[in-house]
């Protein structure tokens, strides 16, 4: 059976349900997890003619593009695997997927290593650091500084309404981290005893701005107040590069039932329920955005962003 432009490979399927349902959470694992897909969909697809192929490998682009609206890393990932598409065969066009996509994820785990090894440089020894919600990057500058030497302590926020907090929790417990688990509201009280706040990024705008997950810019505002420096982890992949040309980036707005169960709508009455999943924090809270090409203050992102986007013209490889 030949595939139509509409049918993705079943393994493309799955990646975008389990990415839209959350089963693959966290940026850099969701831009991880389109690059497999995509490299799955060109091993095993049945394209008899390269017009077929380009055709197929279009569609798994926008079947997964449209999972999740506001972690660039997903796009950036789609971008650089299939713009690395090419070849007069159907045999050329399947070798250059799998050449790009498996260079694409091995140069996603060598930036996380090199960011975590330069976000451990802002760590001392005995500092406690302050966290939001689940993030690699962030983590990688803890597993760092761990092995530089340093003892480090977490303060953990729970990160309602999906508590992500609690993967970070046993992330840090299997690092042997020591863990204190708080539940959000009890952060501004915790600052005191918090050297870093530490959290990642699911998008970078070119004014510096941080889009990560909500509550990240409440607790921007409450560290700045209190003079705890915060350090966002993200590697270049959560640069945003349409926002160098003023477009903004959708917050996504998830299911009211995450918030509200039916039971407890039952109990209270019909209310509004809304339930967006990030928020924008502004420069000026942030201390520094450490990515695997160095660290940045904020403001001065959007050089480095000129230098890695620059040169990218046209439309989107997925689109026909
Ligand atoms: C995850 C989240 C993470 C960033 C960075 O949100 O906001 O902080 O994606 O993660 P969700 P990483 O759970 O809704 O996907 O550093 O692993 O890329």
């Amino acid at each position: 059976m030949t595939q139509s432009d509409s049918e993705v490979h079943p393994a493309v399927e799955s990646a975008a349900e389990d990415i839209a349902t959350m089963e693959i959470r966290g940026a850099a694992t969701i831009a991880d997890a389109a690059a497999e897909a995509l490299a799955v969909e060109a091993e095993e697809s049945e394209a008899e003619t390269p017009a077929e192929f380009r055709a197929t490998m279009r569609a798994a682009g926008r079947r997964l593009v449209e999972t999740r609206p506001t972690a660039v890393s997903l796009p950036n990932a789609l971008r650089y695997v299939l713009r690395g598409m090419g070849g007069e065969s159907v045999e050329g066009l399947r070798s250059s997927i799998l050449d790009s996509a498996a260079e694409f994820r091995r140069e996603l785990d060598q930036a996380q290593d090199n960011l975590g090894r330069i976000g451990a440089n802002r760590l001392r020894d005995g500092d406690t650091v302050m966290t939001h919600c689940h993030s690699t990057d962030a983590l990688s500058c803890v597993e760092h500084a761990l092995d530089q030497g340093k003892e480090i302590h977490a303060i953990v926020k729970e990160t309602r309404p999906r508590k992500q907090g609690h993967i970070t929790a046993r992330w840090l417990r299997e690092m042997d981290v020591p863990v204190t688990l708080i539940v959000d509201n009890a952060a501004r009280r915790y600052l005191d005893q918090t050297d870093h706040v530490l959290v990642g990024a699911d998008s970078i705008a070119a004014d510096g701005s941080v889009i990560n997950k909500i509550g990240t810019s409440g607790l921007a505002v409450n560290a700045r107040e209190r003079g705890v420096p915060i350090m966002v982890a993200a590697q270049t992949l959560k640069l945003h590069p349409d926002t160098m040309t003023g477009h903004t980036v959708e917050i996504e707005m998830r299911d009211e039932r995450e918030v509200l169960t039916l039971d407890d709508e039952a109990d209270i009455g019909d209310v509004t329920v809304e339930n967006p999943a990030f928020d924008v924090t502004p420069p000026r809270y942030v201390d520094a955005i450490v990515t695997e090409r160095g660290q940045f203050p904020p403001e001065s992102i959007v050089t480095l962003m000129r230098e890695l986007f620059g040169d990218q013209q046209g439309g989107e490889p997925w689109e026909t």
